[in-house]
C-alpha cells in the first residue's frame, strides 16, 4: 500500500455510481473504484486519473452533460492557486520536470517550489491557458496549434509530460472540489486534460 502522504494520493471523494462510458465515449472501466485508505479511517484513494491512458480520438464528442459538467467545476476554478498548485505538484512529484524551468531560480526542494513566485506565475499562466480549452471544446486543436508548436518544436517538452500534468490537475480538481467533484465530473476532466494533451502534442504526430 502506498503511503497516504504522497502528493499523488490524496483522498479523493469516491461515491456515487461510477460511469458507464470511458474517456474515449466507448464503454470502459468504470471510475468509482479507488484504494481503501486505512483500516477504519473511511477514506479511499481515487487511482484511475493515473492508471487510465489518454484515447483521445482524432474526432472528440463531448456530451451536453460532459459539457455542463466541466464547465460548472471550471466557472468555480481559482486559477491562480489551482495553476500554483498543479505546476509545483509536476516538478516535485515529477522531478525531471525542472529541466524545463532551470531560469525559474530556487527548485531545490517541496519548500522552494511552493513558495517559488516564477512557479505560481507560470501555473496560473498555463491554467488560463486551460480555461481556453474549456471555451472551445469543439476546437481544442486548433486552439493549442501554437502553443503546440512552441511546446514541441522550440521548448522541446516531451508531450508524456502533458498527460503528466493533466493528470495532476484532476487531482488538484478533486482535492479542492471535494464531494462536488463526482465521479462523472472527474470522468469529464479525465477527458478533457486527455484531449488538451493530445493537442498540445500534435506537432509530433
Ligand atoms: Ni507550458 C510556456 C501552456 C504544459 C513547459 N505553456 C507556456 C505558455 C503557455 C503554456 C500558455 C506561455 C507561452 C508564451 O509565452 O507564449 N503548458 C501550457 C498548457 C499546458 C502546458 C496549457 C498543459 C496543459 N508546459 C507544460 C508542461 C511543461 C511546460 C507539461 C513542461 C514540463 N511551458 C513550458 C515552458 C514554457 C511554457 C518551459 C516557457 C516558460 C518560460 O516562460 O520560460
Amino acid at each position: 500500500m502506498p503511503h497516504p502522504a504522497h502528493p499523488l494520493l490524496l483522498p479523493l471523494p469516491l461515491e456515487g455510481t461510477p460511469p458507464s462510458h470511458g474517456p474515449s465515449g466507448r464503454p470502459g472501466r468504470g471510475c468509482g473504484q479507488g484504494i481503501k485508505g486505512p483500516a477504519g479511517s473511511g477514506l479511499s484513494y481515487g487511482v484511475c486519473a493515473l492508471l487510465q491512458p489518454s484515447r483521445a480520438a482524432t474526432m472528440v464528442h463531448w456530451s451536453a452533460e460532459e459539457k455542463q459538467l466541466i464547465s460548472s467545476i471550471w466557472g468555480k476554478v481559482n486559477v491562480e492557486e489551482c495553476g500554483a498548485e498543479a505546476l509545483a505538484r509536476l516538478l516535485i512529484v515529477y522531478p525531471w520536470t525542472q529541466r524545463f524551468f532551470s531560469n525559474f531560480g530556487n527548485l531545490s526542494s517541496p519548500t522552494a517550489i511552493i513558495g517559488n513566485p516564477k512557479v505560481r506565475a507560470h501555473g496560473k499562466k498555463v491554467l488560463t491557458s486551460f480555461g481556453e480549452a474549456v471555451k472551445n471544446l469543439d476546437n481544442i486543436k486548433g486552439t493549442y496549434s501554437k502553443l503546440s508548436e512552441l511546446h514541441c518544436e522550440k521548448l522541446h517538452v516531451d508531450p508524456e509530460n502533458f498527460r503528466l500534468l493533466g493528470d495532476i490537475l484532476v487531482i488538484v480538481l478533486a482535492s479542492h472540489f471535494g464531494r462536488d467533484f463526482t465521479p462523472a465530473c472527474q470522468f469529464a476532466w479525465q477527458k478533457l486534460v486527455g484531449v488538451v494533451a493530445h493537442a498540445l502534442a500534435r506537432r509530433y504526430h
